[in-house]
C-alpha cells in the first residue's frame, strides 16, 4: 500500500513538472513567434534633428527643394522655410500654397506632418512610377482617405506621377516650425521675455507669446468690445494666450508676415493639434466672408479625405462679436485674401503611438496635395461664386474691407 501511494505520488508529480515544462515552453515559443505587442513611443523630430534632415534633402533634390531661413528666433533658432516646385526657375503661371505647422511649439504633430510631406514630395517626385505595395497594380490605391481599389488597406499606394504633376503647376512654401523656441521646450507660446501686458515695464514680467494671437487684424474690436473679446484675458502676459505687446510684435510672426506680403499664394493650412476639426475664417465673428462658398467647398473635401468636423462660418461657437482676433487664419485672408484654414490634427496634442503618427502624417499628404490641385482654379472660382454677405454696416466693421 505504501510503495502505491508512494507511485500514485510520483506520477502526480512527474506529470506535474511535465505539464509545467510544456506550460513553460509553449508560453515561450508563443511569445517568441507573437507579432509584438508593444511598440516604442513615437519619437518626434527636434529642432536639431530637423534642420539636420531638412539640410540633408535640400542638398540631394536641389531640382525640386529649396531651403531658406525667414530670420532667426529670440533664442536664435532659424525659421526655416521649403520651397517645393517642378521649375525652381520659373514661377509665372503656378499658383502658389502655404502650409505651416508649430505656431504653438508643444503641438508636435503640426510640425512632423509637414516634415513626413516634404520626404514624400522630394522622393515620389524622382522616381518611376512605383507599385508601392506590390500587389501587382501601379498607383491604383492614391491617398484620398478612401479605399480606390477596394482591398481593406487605404491609401497604400500613392502616386509618383500625381506629385510630379502638382510640382509642376503648383508652388509650395512650407514652414513646418514657426515657433521653433517653444518646439525646443515644449511650450505653447515662444520663448521672448514680456515687459508686462503694453511693454511698460522696466523689468521681465514673463515668457512668452501666443503667435496664433499676435497677427494684426482688426486689434481695434478688443477696445471697442473689451468684454466680447476677452481683453483682459488675452492683454495677461502671463497667460497661456498672451497676444502679445502689439500687433506683430514678434519675431516669428513678422518673419510669416514679411514671407507672405512678398509671394503669391492662394491657399494656405496653419496646422494645429488636436481635436480633429477643420476652421475657416473668420475666427473673431460667425459672420460668413464673401467667399463662403469656395471656403465649404474646399473645407469639405479636406473633410472627406481626413474624416475630420468641418465647422462652418455660421455655426462656429461663436458669437458675432466676440472670438478669437489675432489668428494666422483671419490675418491671412482679411489682410491678403487668401483662402485660409486651421486644422486642428489628432485626438491628443501628441500621440505617442507609431501607427497613430504614421497614418495622420500619410493622410495630410493627401490633405495637402488636394488642396495644391484645386489651388489652381481658386482664382476664377472666388470670381464666379461670391457671398452676399449680409448686415453690411457691421460687417465693415468688423471685417474691414472684407466686409463688403
Ligand atoms: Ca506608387
Ligand atoms: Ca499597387
Ligand atoms: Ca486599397
Ligand atoms: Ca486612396
Ligand atoms: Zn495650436
Amino acid at each position: 500500500m505504501i510503495s502505491s501511494h508512494r507511485n500514485q505520488y510520483r506520477i502526480v508529480c512527474s506529470t506535474f513538472i511535465v505539464l509545467l515544462v510544456i506550460l513553460v515552453s509553449v508560453g515561450s515559443v508563443s511569445s517568441y513567434y507573437s507579432p509584438v505587442v508593444y511598440e516604442d513611443p513615437y519619437e518626434y523630430h527636434t529642432y536639431q534633428q530637423m534642420t539636420d534632415e531638412l539640410q540633408l534633402l535640400a542638398d540631394e533634390y536641389p531640382m525640386v527643394m529649396r531651403l531658406e531661413s525667414l530670420g532667426t528666433t529670440y533664442e536664435g533658432r532659424d525659421i526655416w522655410v521649403i520651397e517645393l516646385s517642378g521649375d525652381q526657375q520659373n514661377t509665372s503661371g503656378q499658383s502658389g500654397v502655404l502650409f505651416m505647422g508649430a505656431h504653438h511649439g508643444n503641438e508636435k504633430p503640426s510640425f512632423e506632418i509637414l516634415i513626413y510631406f516634404i520626404n514624400h514630395m522630394v522622393t515620389y517626385s524622382q522616381r518611376a512610377n512605383t507599385d508601392d505595395d506590390g500587389d501587382g497594380l501601379v498607383n491604383e490605391d492614391i491617398i484620398d482617405g478612401a479605399d480606390n481599389d477596394g482591398d481593406g488597406l487605404v491609401d497604400e499606394d500613392p502616386s509618383e506621377d500625381r506629385v510630379r504633376d502638382v510640382l509642376n503647376h503648383t508652388r509650395f512654401y512650407v514652414i513646418p516650425m514657426v515657433n521653433p523656441d517653444g518646439v525646443e521646450v515644449d511650450s505653447r507660446k515662444n520663448r521672448a521675455p514680456n515687459y508686462g501686458p503694453y511693454g511698460l515695464s522696466p523689468e521681465i514680467t514673463s515668457y512668452g507669446v501666443d503667435l496664433n494671437r499676435n497677427y494684426g487684424f482688426q486689434w481695434f474690436l478688443y477696445y471697442l468690445f473689451p468684454l466680447s473679446y476677452h481683453l483682459t484675458y488675452y492683454s495677461l502676459d502671463s497667460g497661456f494666450n498672451f497676444r502679445g505687446e502689439h500687433p506683430f510684435s514678434e519675431e516669428e510672426t513678422m518673419a510669416v508676415k514679411a514671407f507672405v506680403e512678398v509671394h503669391d499664394i492662394d491657399i494656405s493650412i496653419s496646422y494645429h493639434s488636436y481635436g480633429e476639426f477643420i476652421l475657416f475664417p473668420w475666427t473673431h465673428t460667425s459672420l460668413v466672408t464673401p467667399d463662403e462658398v469656395v471656403f465649404r467647398s474646399i473645407g469639405s473635401n479636406i473633410s472627406r479625405i481626413n474624416d475630420y468636423y468641418l465647422y462652418l462660418g455660421n455655426e462656429y461657437v461663436i458669437p458675432r462679436f466676440g472670438g478669437t482676433i489675432g489668428t494666422s487664419e483671419n490675418w491671412l485672408y482679411g489682410e491678403q485674401g487668401i483662402l485660409s484654414y486651421t486644422i486642428e490634427l489628432c485626438e491628443h496634442r501628441a500621440p505617442t503611438d507609431p501607427v497613430v503618427v504614421e497614418e495622420v502624417c500619410r493622410t495630410h499628404v493627401g490633405v495637402n496635395l488636394y488642396v495644391a490641385e484645386r489651388s489652381n482654379t481658386v482664382d476664377v472660382e472666388r470670381a464666379l461664386f461670391p457671398t452676399e454677405v449680409c448686415g453690411s454696416f457691421w460687417s465693415r466693421w468688423l471685417c474691414g474691407s472684407f466686409g463688403r
